[in-house]
Protein backbone atom coordinates (compact mmCIF):
# COMPACT_ATOMS: atom_id res chain seq x y z
CA UNK A 1 0.00 0.00 0.00
CA UNK A 2 2.32 2.86 -0.96
CA UNK A 3 0.78 6.33 -0.76
CA UNK A 4 -2.67 5.48 -0.64
CA UNK A 5 -3.69 8.50 1.25
CA UNK A 6 -1.57 10.52 -1.76
CA UNK A 7 -3.81 8.36 -4.31
CA UNK A 8 -7.36 9.25 -2.26
CA UNK A 9 -6.13 13.03 -2.76
CA UNK A 10 -5.43 12.88 -6.41
CA UNK A 11 -8.97 11.43 -6.82
CA UNK A 12 -11.46 13.84 -4.66
CA UNK A 13 -8.85 16.76 -3.79
CA UNK A 14 -8.08 18.13 -0.32
CA UNK A 15 -11.48 19.40 -0.31
CA UNK A 16 -12.49 15.57 -0.71
CA UNK A 17 -10.77 14.03 2.17
CA UNK A 18 -10.09 14.37 5.83
CA UNK A 19 -7.09 12.41 7.87
CA UNK A 20 -6.59 14.58 10.87
CA UNK A 21 -8.19 13.01 13.79
CA UNK A 22 -10.30 15.55 15.14
CA UNK A 23 -12.01 16.17 11.95
CA UNK A 24 -12.53 12.51 11.37
CA UNK A 25 -14.15 11.65 14.58
CA UNK A 26 -17.73 12.51 13.63
CA UNK A 27 -17.64 10.32 10.82
CA UNK A 28 -16.27 7.19 13.31
CA UNK A 29 -18.64 7.47 16.06
CA UNK A 30 -23.08 6.88 15.73
CA UNK A 31 -25.02 9.21 17.20
CA UNK A 32 -26.28 7.12 20.34
CA UNK A 33 -22.45 6.95 21.29
CA UNK A 34 -22.78 2.48 20.80
CA UNK A 35 -19.48 2.66 18.68
CA UNK A 36 -16.11 4.41 17.90
CA UNK A 37 -13.76 2.85 14.80
CA UNK A 38 -10.83 3.67 13.01
CA UNK A 39 -10.54 4.76 9.36
CA UNK A 40 -7.36 5.40 7.16
CA UNK A 41 -9.40 8.22 6.15
CA UNK A 42 -12.55 9.94 5.32
CA UNK A 43 -13.40 10.33 1.90
CA UNK A 44 -15.78 12.51 0.18
CA UNK A 45 -16.06 12.41 -3.17
CA UNK A 46 -17.87 15.21 -5.11
CA UNK A 47 -19.32 12.59 -8.44
CA UNK A 48 -20.49 8.93 -9.13
CA UNK A 49 -16.73 8.60 -11.17
CA UNK A 50 -15.22 9.79 -8.25
CA UNK A 51 -17.10 7.61 -5.74
CA UNK A 52 -16.05 4.59 -8.61
CA UNK A 53 -12.30 5.92 -8.96
CA UNK A 54 -12.07 5.23 -5.31
CA UNK A 55 -13.41 1.88 -4.81
CA UNK A 56 -11.16 0.98 -7.47
CA UNK A 57 -8.35 2.30 -5.50
CA UNK A 58 -9.29 0.56 -2.29
CA UNK A 59 -10.07 -2.75 -3.99
CA UNK A 60 -6.30 -3.03 -5.44
CA UNK A 61 -4.64 -1.67 -1.82
CA UNK A 62 -7.10 -4.52 -0.14
CA UNK A 63 -9.06 -1.28 1.88
CA UNK A 64 -12.88 -1.95 2.77
CA UNK A 65 -15.24 0.54 2.52
CA UNK A 66 -18.07 2.39 4.73
CA UNK A 67 -20.54 4.30 3.19
CA UNK A 68 -21.54 6.48 5.22
CA UNK A 69 -24.56 9.71 4.78
CA UNK A 70 -26.40 11.12 7.80
CA UNK A 71 -24.88 9.09 10.34
CA UNK A 72 -28.29 9.11 11.88
CA UNK A 73 -28.57 4.84 11.55
CA UNK A 74 -29.34 3.10 14.77
CA UNK A 75 -27.39 -0.11 14.30
CA UNK A 76 -23.51 1.56 14.33
CA UNK A 77 -23.86 0.21 9.85
CA UNK A 78 -22.25 3.64 8.90
CA UNK A 79 -19.56 3.44 11.84
CA UNK A 80 -16.47 1.68 10.89
CA UNK A 81 -14.61 -1.31 12.93
CA UNK A 82 -12.22 0.00 15.38
CA UNK A 83 -9.37 -2.60 14.16
CA UNK A 84 -10.52 -2.32 10.60
CA UNK A 85 -8.35 -1.31 7.19
CA UNK A 86 -11.24 0.67 6.03
CA UNK A 87 -11.77 3.92 4.84
CA UNK A 88 -15.77 5.97 5.65
CA UNK A 89 -17.14 7.29 2.32
CA UNK A 90 -19.13 9.65 2.82
CA UNK A 91 -21.81 10.97 0.20
CA UNK A 92 -22.28 14.14 1.99
CA UNK A 93 -20.91 16.05 -0.67
CA UNK A 94 -23.14 14.65 -3.40
CA UNK A 95 -26.24 16.60 -2.57
CA UNK A 96 -27.88 17.81 -5.80
CA UNK A 97 -31.59 17.24 -6.86
CA UNK A 98 -30.83 16.45 -10.53
CA UNK A 99 -34.15 16.93 -11.90
CA UNK A 100 -37.96 17.77 -10.57
CA UNK A 101 -40.51 15.97 -13.36
CA UNK A 102 -43.81 17.08 -11.18
CA UNK A 103 -45.44 15.99 -14.77
CA UNK A 104 -43.98 12.50 -14.57
CA UNK A 105 -44.09 12.87 -11.10
CA UNK A 106 -40.50 11.66 -10.16
CA UNK A 107 -37.70 13.89 -8.76
CA UNK A 108 -33.50 12.53 -9.26
CA UNK A 109 -31.36 12.89 -6.50
CA UNK A 110 -27.91 12.38 -5.63
CA UNK A 111 -27.19 10.03 -2.53
CA UNK A 112 -26.27 13.15 -0.07
CA UNK A 113 -28.92 15.27 -0.40
CA UNK A 114 -30.84 15.37 3.10
CA UNK A 115 -34.59 14.25 3.18
CA UNK A 116 -35.80 17.50 4.61
CA UNK A 117 -34.63 18.98 1.28
CA UNK A 118 -36.34 16.57 -1.25
CA UNK A 119 -39.79 17.13 0.75
CA UNK A 120 -39.35 20.83 0.23
CA UNK A 121 -38.32 20.47 -3.40
CA UNK A 122 -41.49 18.39 -3.84
CA UNK A 123 -44.18 20.68 -2.14
CA UNK A 124 -42.22 23.73 -4.44
CA UNK A 125 -43.66 21.59 -7.14
CA UNK A 126 -47.15 20.55 -5.46
CA UNK A 127 -45.82 17.34 -4.83
CA UNK A 128 -45.65 15.00 -2.02
CA UNK A 129 -42.17 12.82 -0.79
CA UNK A 130 -43.72 11.11 1.39
CA UNK A 131 -41.05 9.55 3.62
CA UNK A 132 -40.98 11.39 7.09
CA UNK A 133 -38.89 11.01 9.95
CA UNK A 134 -37.56 12.20 12.83
CA UNK A 135 -34.49 12.57 11.55
CA UNK A 136 -35.55 13.95 8.52
CA UNK A 137 -33.45 17.36 8.42
CA UNK A 138 -29.86 15.24 8.74
CA UNK A 139 -30.82 11.66 7.19
CA UNK A 140 -30.07 11.59 3.31
CA UNK A 141 -31.81 9.91 0.83
CA UNK A 142 -29.11 7.30 -0.09
CA UNK A 143 -29.00 6.40 3.52
CA UNK A 144 -32.99 6.01 3.90
CA UNK A 145 -32.82 3.57 0.64
CA UNK A 146 -29.66 1.65 2.09
CA UNK A 147 -32.00 1.03 5.36
CA UNK A 148 -35.44 0.57 3.55
CA UNK A 149 -36.16 3.43 6.21
CA UNK A 150 -40.02 3.51 7.51
CA UNK A 151 -41.02 6.32 9.36
CA UNK A 152 -44.56 7.76 10.04
CA UNK A 153 -46.45 7.85 6.68
CA UNK A 154 -46.12 3.88 5.73
CA UNK A 155 -49.15 3.15 6.57
CA UNK A 156 -50.46 4.90 3.60
CA UNK A 157 -47.19 5.75 0.89
CA UNK A 158 -44.93 2.48 1.73
CA UNK A 159 -41.05 1.61 3.26
CA UNK A 160 -38.27 3.56 1.16
CA UNK A 161 -38.35 0.62 -0.95
CA UNK A 162 -41.74 1.39 -2.32
CA UNK A 163 -40.53 5.25 -2.99
CA UNK A 164 -38.08 4.40 -5.53
CA UNK A 165 -37.80 4.20 -9.32
CA UNK A 166 -34.35 3.58 -10.29
CA UNK A 167 -30.72 3.69 -9.01
CA UNK A 168 -27.31 4.64 -10.04
CA UNK A 169 -24.94 2.01 -7.70
CA UNK A 170 -21.12 1.93 -7.88
CA UNK A 171 -20.74 -2.36 -7.70
CA UNK A 172 -17.94 -3.35 -5.13
CA UNK A 173 -15.91 -3.94 -8.58
CA UNK A 174 -15.60 -0.19 -8.71
CA UNK A 175 -18.05 -0.09 -11.63
CA UNK A 176 -20.91 1.98 -12.37
CA UNK A 177 -24.39 0.49 -12.44
CA UNK A 178 -26.82 2.88 -14.50
CA UNK A 179 -30.19 1.78 -12.97
CA UNK A 180 -31.76 5.18 -13.40
CA UNK A 181 -34.68 4.21 -14.95
CA UNK A 182 -37.89 6.35 -14.45
CA UNK A 183 -40.06 3.50 -15.50
CA UNK A 184 -43.63 1.82 -13.34
CA UNK A 185 -43.44 -1.57 -15.18
CA UNK A 186 -39.76 -3.06 -15.81
CA UNK A 187 -39.59 -7.24 -15.73
CA UNK A 188 -36.27 -7.77 -17.02
CA UNK A 189 -34.68 -10.05 -15.40
CA UNK A 190 -33.78 -9.94 -11.31
CA UNK A 191 -34.25 -6.91 -9.53
CA UNK A 192 -31.04 -5.24 -9.07
CA UNK A 193 -32.69 -2.53 -7.85
CA UNK A 194 -33.98 -4.08 -4.61
CA UNK A 195 -31.15 -5.91 -4.34
CA UNK A 196 -29.58 -2.45 -3.38
CA UNK A 197 -32.61 -1.38 -1.31
CA UNK A 198 -32.06 -2.04 2.30
CA UNK A 199 -27.82 -3.52 2.00
CA UNK A 200 -27.02 -0.75 4.20
CA UNK A 201 -24.04 -0.63 1.99
CA UNK A 202 -22.76 -4.54 2.35
CA UNK A 203 -23.58 -4.80 -1.73
CA UNK A 204 -22.60 -1.69 -3.52
CA UNK A 205 -23.10 2.67 -2.75
CA UNK A 206 -25.93 4.07 -3.99
CA UNK A 207 -25.08 7.51 -5.61
CA UNK A 208 -27.97 8.64 -7.23
CA UNK A 209 -32.31 7.60 -6.85
CA UNK A 210 -35.11 8.39 -9.15
CA UNK A 211 -38.06 8.66 -6.61
CA UNK A 212 -41.58 8.33 -6.95
CA UNK A 213 -43.27 12.14 -6.06
CA UNK A 214 -47.24 12.08 -5.24
CA UNK A 215 -49.98 15.09 -4.96
CA UNK A 216 -49.59 17.12 -2.35
CA UNK A 217 -52.67 16.27 0.04
CA UNK A 218 -54.39 19.49 0.60
CA UNK A 219 -56.88 18.71 3.25
CA UNK A 220 -55.25 17.41 6.64
CA UNK A 221 -57.00 16.48 9.90
CA UNK A 222 -54.47 15.46 13.32
CA UNK A 223 -55.99 14.51 16.01
CA UNK A 224 -54.05 13.90 19.77
CA UNK A 225 -56.32 11.21 21.74
CA UNK A 226 -56.25 9.35 24.80
CA UNK A 227 -57.18 5.69 24.27
CA UNK A 228 -57.94 3.09 26.44
CA UNK A 229 -55.42 0.84 25.77
CA UNK A 230 -53.21 -0.82 22.65
CA UNK A 231 -56.48 -3.00 21.69
CA UNK A 232 -58.33 0.10 21.96
CA UNK A 233 -55.85 1.49 19.29
CA UNK A 234 -55.86 -0.67 16.92
CA UNK A 235 -59.51 -1.05 16.65
CA UNK A 236 -60.24 2.58 16.76
CA UNK A 237 -57.39 2.44 13.46
CA UNK A 238 -59.45 -0.45 11.94
CA UNK A 239 -62.26 1.87 11.79
CA UNK A 240 -60.95 4.87 10.80
CA UNK A 241 -59.39 3.29 7.48
CA UNK A 242 -63.14 3.38 6.53
CA UNK A 243 -64.21 6.58 8.87
CA UNK A 244 -61.11 8.62 6.64
CA UNK A 245 -62.81 6.91 3.48
CA UNK A 246 -58.85 5.40 3.57
CA UNK A 247 -57.04 8.90 4.17
CA UNK A 248 -55.15 7.29 7.46
CA UNK A 249 -51.85 8.35 6.90
CA UNK A 250 -50.41 8.21 10.18
CA UNK A 251 -51.04 6.03 13.10
CA UNK A 252 -48.62 6.45 15.85
CA UNK A 253 -49.06 4.72 19.45
CA UNK A 254 -46.94 6.10 22.56
CA UNK A 255 -47.08 5.16 25.75
CA UNK A 256 -47.35 7.82 29.08
CA UNK A 257 -44.09 7.17 30.26
CA UNK A 258 -42.46 8.39 26.88
CA UNK A 259 -44.81 11.47 26.76
CA UNK A 260 -43.04 12.07 30.44
CA UNK A 261 -40.10 11.88 29.29
CA UNK A 262 -40.76 14.52 26.35
CA UNK A 263 -42.04 16.64 28.97
CA UNK A 264 -39.23 16.68 30.71
CA UNK A 265 -36.65 17.31 28.68
CA UNK A 266 -38.18 19.66 26.35
CA UNK A 267 -39.31 22.51 28.63
CA UNK A 268 -41.71 24.16 26.16
CA UNK A 269 -43.51 21.18 25.47
CA UNK A 270 -47.34 20.86 26.64
CA UNK A 271 -49.54 17.88 27.40
CA UNK A 272 -52.89 18.72 25.15
CA UNK A 273 -55.37 16.83 27.37
CA UNK A 274 -55.89 17.96 30.74
CA UNK A 275 -55.84 14.15 32.91
CA UNK A 276 -52.90 12.18 32.63
CA UNK A 277 -53.64 8.79 30.20
CA UNK A 278 -51.38 5.59 30.19
CA UNK A 279 -51.84 5.55 26.19
CA UNK A 280 -51.78 8.02 23.51
CA UNK A 281 -52.67 8.25 19.75
CA UNK A 282 -51.30 10.58 16.95
CA UNK A 283 -53.75 10.20 14.18
CA UNK A 284 -53.58 12.06 10.94
CA UNK A 285 -55.83 12.10 7.90
CA UNK A 286 -54.86 13.60 4.52
CA UNK A 287 -56.38 14.07 1.24
CA UNK A 288 -55.41 15.75 -2.17
CA UNK A 289 -58.80 17.08 -2.35
CA UNK A 290 -59.35 20.30 -1.24
CA UNK A 291 -62.53 22.19 0.86
CA UNK A 292 -63.15 25.44 -1.44
CA UNK A 293 -65.19 28.41 -0.30
CA UNK A 294 -69.09 27.28 -0.33
CA UNK A 295 -68.31 23.63 -0.54
CA UNK A 296 -71.05 21.82 1.24
CA UNK A 297 -69.16 18.38 1.38
CA UNK A 298 -67.38 17.75 4.84
CA UNK A 299 -63.74 17.89 5.33
CA UNK A 300 -61.69 15.41 7.23
CA UNK A 301 -61.55 17.53 10.65
CA UNK A 302 -65.53 16.81 10.54
CA UNK A 303 -65.12 13.54 9.81
CA UNK A 304 -62.49 12.89 12.46
CA UNK A 305 -64.66 14.77 14.89
CA UNK A 306 -67.31 12.46 14.17
CA UNK A 307 -65.79 9.20 14.10
CA UNK A 308 -64.12 9.91 17.48
CA UNK A 309 -66.89 11.37 19.23
CA UNK A 310 -68.06 7.87 18.45
CA UNK A 311 -65.23 6.19 20.01
CA UNK A 312 -65.67 8.43 22.83
CA UNK A 313 -69.04 6.84 23.23
CA UNK A 314 -67.69 3.73 22.87
CA UNK A 315 -65.28 3.85 25.65
CA UNK A 316 -62.48 3.41 23.05
CA UNK A 317 -61.03 7.09 23.07
CA UNK A 318 -61.05 8.66 26.83
CA UNK A 319 -60.32 11.95 25.20
CA UNK A 320 -58.84 13.93 22.80
CA UNK A 321 -57.87 16.92 20.84
CA UNK A 322 -58.41 17.68 17.05
CA UNK A 323 -55.39 19.97 16.09
CA UNK A 324 -57.53 23.51 14.95
CA UNK A 325 -54.37 24.96 12.57
CA UNK A 326 -50.98 23.94 11.33
CA UNK A 327 -49.26 25.55 14.58
CA UNK A 328 -50.76 22.85 17.28
CA UNK A 329 -50.61 20.17 14.60
CA UNK A 330 -46.93 20.39 14.93
CA UNK A 331 -46.80 20.66 18.72
CA UNK A 332 -48.51 17.18 18.33
CA UNK A 333 -46.40 15.79 15.76
CA UNK A 334 -43.29 17.17 18.20
CA UNK A 335 -44.68 14.93 21.16
CA UNK A 336 -43.87 12.31 18.76
CA UNK A 337 -40.94 12.78 17.24
CA UNK A 338 -39.19 13.94 20.39
CA UNK A 339 -39.25 10.41 21.69
CA UNK A 340 -35.71 9.43 20.63
CA UNK A 341 -33.72 12.66 21.87
CA UNK A 342 -35.64 12.89 25.12
CA UNK A 343 -34.70 8.93 26.26
CA UNK A 344 -31.24 9.33 24.77
CA UNK A 345 -31.28 12.86 27.52
CA UNK A 346 -32.86 10.40 30.47
CA UNK A 347 -29.92 7.62 30.36
CA UNK A 348 -28.64 4.28 29.08
CA UNK A 349 -31.60 2.12 27.07
CA UNK A 350 -32.35 -0.88 24.64
CA UNK A 351 -33.88 -0.12 21.30
CA UNK A 352 -36.12 -3.17 20.29
CA UNK A 353 -37.59 -1.78 16.93
CA UNK A 354 -40.10 -4.86 16.32
CA UNK A 355 -42.85 -5.86 14.09
CA UNK A 356 -46.02 -8.18 14.42
CA UNK A 357 -49.50 -7.93 12.80
CA UNK A 358 -51.36 -5.02 13.67
CA UNK A 359 -53.93 -7.42 14.88
CA UNK A 360 -51.10 -9.44 17.22
CA UNK A 361 -49.99 -5.89 18.82
CA UNK A 362 -52.23 -5.56 21.78
CA UNK A 363 -51.29 -9.64 23.12
CA UNK A 364 -47.42 -8.92 22.18
CA UNK A 365 -47.21 -5.19 24.27
CA UNK A 366 -48.94 -7.29 27.30
CA UNK A 367 -46.91 -10.50 27.44
CA UNK A 368 -43.72 -8.19 26.35
CA UNK A 369 -44.24 -5.58 28.90
CA UNK A 370 -44.60 -8.43 31.46
CA UNK A 371 -41.14 -10.46 30.24
CA UNK A 372 -39.22 -7.18 30.47
CA UNK A 373 -40.20 -6.50 34.26
CA UNK A 374 -39.70 -10.38 34.73
CA UNK A 375 -35.99 -10.03 34.00
CA UNK A 376 -35.55 -6.71 35.66
CA UNK A 377 -38.40 -5.45 37.46
CA UNK A 378 -37.11 -1.79 37.85
CA UNK A 379 -36.58 -1.21 34.59
CA UNK A 380 -39.12 1.03 32.73
CA UNK A 381 -40.23 0.26 29.26
CA UNK A 382 -41.08 2.84 26.43
CA UNK A 383 -43.43 1.33 24.01
CA UNK A 384 -44.13 3.97 21.14
CA UNK A 385 -44.01 3.88 17.03
CA UNK A 386 -46.17 3.16 14.12
CA UNK A 387 -48.92 0.73 15.29
CA UNK A 388 -50.24 1.44 11.96
CA UNK A 389 -47.53 -0.85 10.55
CA UNK A 390 -47.54 -3.52 13.34
CA UNK A 391 -44.38 -1.51 13.91
CA UNK A 392 -43.85 -0.91 17.59
CA UNK A 393 -40.47 0.58 19.68
CA UNK A 394 -40.48 -1.45 22.52
CA UNK A 395 -37.71 0.16 24.07
CA UNK A 396 -36.35 -0.40 27.81
CA UNK A 397 -34.75 2.27 29.71
CA UNK A 398 -32.36 1.28 31.98
CA UNK A 399 -34.03 2.00 35.89
CA UNK A 400 -33.58 5.89 36.96
CA UNK A 401 -30.32 7.05 37.85
CA UNK A 402 -28.32 3.79 36.43
CA UNK A 403 -25.46 4.12 33.79
CA UNK A 404 -24.39 2.03 31.05
CA UNK A 405 -21.83 -0.20 33.35
CA UNK A 406 -24.60 -1.32 35.55
CA UNK A 407 -26.99 -1.69 32.94
CA UNK A 408 -24.83 -3.79 30.65
CA UNK A 409 -25.43 -6.96 31.80
CA UNK A 410 -28.85 -6.88 32.11
CA UNK A 411 -29.72 -5.92 28.13
CA UNK A 412 -29.01 -9.09 26.22
CA UNK A 413 -31.24 -11.47 28.88
CA UNK A 414 -34.13 -8.37 28.07
CA UNK A 415 -33.91 -8.35 24.60
CA UNK A 416 -33.24 -12.47 24.33
CA UNK A 417 -36.85 -12.31 26.26
CA UNK A 418 -38.38 -9.56 23.54
CA UNK A 419 -37.25 -10.95 20.50
CA UNK A 420 -38.32 -14.72 21.17
CA UNK A 421 -41.80 -12.88 22.44
CA UNK A 422 -41.55 -11.41 18.72
CA UNK A 423 -40.59 -14.49 17.08
CA UNK A 424 -43.24 -16.62 19.06
CA UNK A 425 -45.63 -13.88 17.29
CA UNK A 426 -44.35 -15.04 13.92
CA UNK A 427 -42.64 -10.83 14.20
CA UNK A 428 -39.59 -9.38 13.22
CA UNK A 429 -36.98 -8.51 15.42
CA UNK A 430 -35.81 -5.10 13.32
CA UNK A 431 -38.89 -3.83 11.90
CA UNK A 432 -37.13 -0.34 9.70
CA UNK A 433 -34.05 0.21 11.66
CA UNK A 434 -31.59 -2.92 9.91
CA UNK A 435 -29.04 -5.34 10.90
CA UNK A 436 -26.18 -2.71 11.04
CA UNK A 437 -23.35 -4.30 13.47
CA UNK A 438 -25.62 -4.43 16.46
CA UNK A 439 -27.72 -7.15 15.47
CA UNK A 440 -26.04 -9.30 13.37
CA UNK A 441 -25.48 -11.98 16.31
CA UNK A 442 -29.31 -11.90 16.47
CA UNK A 443 -30.12 -12.38 12.95
CA UNK A 444 -28.15 -15.28 12.84
CA UNK A 445 -29.91 -16.65 15.84
CA UNK A 446 -32.84 -15.69 14.79
CA UNK A 447 -33.53 -16.32 10.96
CA UNK A 448 -33.09 -19.58 9.13
CA UNK A 449 -30.04 -21.75 7.66
CA UNK A 450 -32.12 -21.19 4.35
CA UNK A 451 -32.18 -17.40 4.76
CA UNK A 452 -28.34 -16.96 6.09
CA UNK A 453 -26.97 -19.13 3.41
CA UNK A 454 -28.79 -17.19 1.16
CA UNK A 455 -27.94 -13.84 2.06
CA UNK A 456 -24.33 -14.64 2.76
CA UNK A 457 -24.57 -16.39 -1.19
CA UNK A 458 -25.48 -12.96 -2.33
CA UNK A 459 -23.23 -11.19 -0.41
CA UNK A 460 -19.94 -13.51 -1.87
CA UNK A 461 -21.21 -13.24 -5.30
CA UNK A 462 -21.70 -9.31 -5.48
CA UNK A 463 -19.12 -8.71 -3.13
CA UNK A 464 -16.06 -11.76 -3.49
CA UNK A 465 -13.43 -9.71 -1.89
CA UNK A 466 -15.88 -8.68 1.29
CA UNK A 467 -14.65 -4.98 1.00
CA UNK A 468 -18.39 -3.41 1.14
CA UNK A 469 -18.84 -2.68 4.56
CA UNK A 470 -17.74 -5.94 6.11
CA UNK A 471 -19.30 -7.60 9.14
CA UNK A 472 -22.53 -5.70 8.87
CA UNK A 473 -25.62 -7.73 8.42
CA UNK A 474 -23.81 -10.95 7.67
CA UNK A 475 -20.19 -12.76 8.91
CA UNK A 476 -18.90 -14.09 5.43
P1 LIG B 1 -26.38 6.46 7.78
O1 LIG B 1 -26.68 6.39 9.22
O2 LIG B 1 -25.22 7.30 7.38
O3 LIG B 1 -26.14 4.98 7.19
C1 LIG B 1 -27.07 3.96 7.44
C2 LIG B 1 -26.63 2.69 6.69
O4 LIG B 1 -26.72 2.89 5.29
C3 LIG B 1 -25.19 2.30 6.94
O5 LIG B 1 -25.07 0.91 6.90
C4 LIG B 1 -24.43 2.91 5.78
O6 LIG B 1 -23.24 2.20 5.48
C5 LIG B 1 -25.44 2.80 4.66
N1 LIG B 1 -25.39 3.87 3.67
C6 LIG B 1 -25.57 5.22 3.88
N2 LIG B 1 -25.54 5.86 2.71
C7 LIG B 1 -25.34 4.92 1.74
C8 LIG B 1 -25.21 4.97 0.33
N3 LIG B 1 -25.31 6.10 -0.35
N4 LIG B 1 -25.01 3.81 -0.33
C9 LIG B 1 -24.91 2.63 0.33
N5 LIG B 1 -25.01 2.54 1.67
C10 LIG B 1 -25.23 3.67 2.36
N6 LIG B 1 -35.43 5.14 10.81
C11 LIG B 1 -36.61 4.69 10.33
O7 LIG B 1 -36.62 3.77 9.51
N7 LIG B 1 -37.80 5.22 10.74
C12 LIG B 1 -37.85 6.24 11.64
O8 LIG B 1 -38.94 6.68 12.00
C13 LIG B 1 -36.62 6.76 12.14
N8 LIG B 1 -36.62 7.78 13.01
C14 LIG B 1 -35.44 8.25 13.49
C15 LIG B 1 -35.45 9.31 14.39
C16 LIG B 1 -34.27 9.81 14.91
C17 LIG B 1 -34.32 10.97 15.88
C18 LIG B 1 -33.03 9.25 14.51
C19 LIG B 1 -31.73 9.78 15.04
C20 LIG B 1 -33.00 8.20 13.62
C21 LIG B 1 -34.20 7.68 13.09
N9 LIG B 1 -34.22 6.63 12.18
C22 LIG B 1 -35.41 6.15 11.70
C23 LIG B 1 -32.96 5.97 11.78
C24 LIG B 1 -32.22 6.66 10.61
O9 LIG B 1 -32.56 8.02 10.52
C25 LIG B 1 -32.53 5.97 9.29
O10 LIG B 1 -32.00 4.67 9.33
C26 LIG B 1 -31.98 6.69 8.06
O11 LIG B 1 -32.51 6.08 6.91
C27 LIG B 1 -30.45 6.67 7.98
O12 LIG B 1 -30.03 7.61 7.00
P2 LIG B 1 -28.55 8.21 7.06
O13 LIG B 1 -28.34 9.04 5.84
O14 LIG B 1 -28.33 8.90 8.35
O15 LIG B 1 -27.67 6.89 6.95
C1 LIG C 1 -38.98 6.70 15.44
O1 LIG C 1 -39.95 6.09 15.04
C2 LIG C 1 -37.63 6.15 15.18
O2 LIG C 1 -39.08 7.80 16.00
C3 LIG C 1 -36.75 6.04 16.40
O3 LIG C 1 -37.68 4.98 14.45
C4 LIG C 1 -37.18 5.00 17.37
O4 LIG C 1 -35.86 5.90 19.16
C5 LIG C 1 -36.36 4.91 18.66
O5 LIG C 1 -36.26 3.79 19.17
ZN1 LIG D 1 -39.67 4.40 13.93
Amino acid sequence: MTDFIGKLRGIVGERGLITEEDAKHPYLTDWRDNYLGTALAVVRPGTTEEVAAVVGLCIDDKVAVVPQGGNTGMMGGGTPHRDGREIVLSLNRMNRVIEVDAIGYTMTVEAGVILKTIQDRAAEHDRLFPLSLAAEGSCTIGGNLSTNAGGVQVLQYGNARQLVLGLEVVTPQGEIWNGLRALKKDNTGYDLRDLYLGAEGTLGIITKAVLKLWPKPKDVATAWTAVRDPQAAVTLLSGAHAASEDNVTSCELMARQGIDFVLKHNPGATDPLTERHDWYVLLEWSSTRSRRAGDNATGLAEKMEAYLGEAMESGLVVDAAIAQNEAQARAFWALRENHTESQKREGPSIKHDISVSVSKIPAFMTEGLQAMKRVLPECRPVPFGHVGDGNIHFNCMAPAGWDRARFAPHIEPISAAVYDLVVAHGGSISAEHGIGQLKVDELAHYRSRVELDTMRAIKRALDPQNLMNPGKIVRI
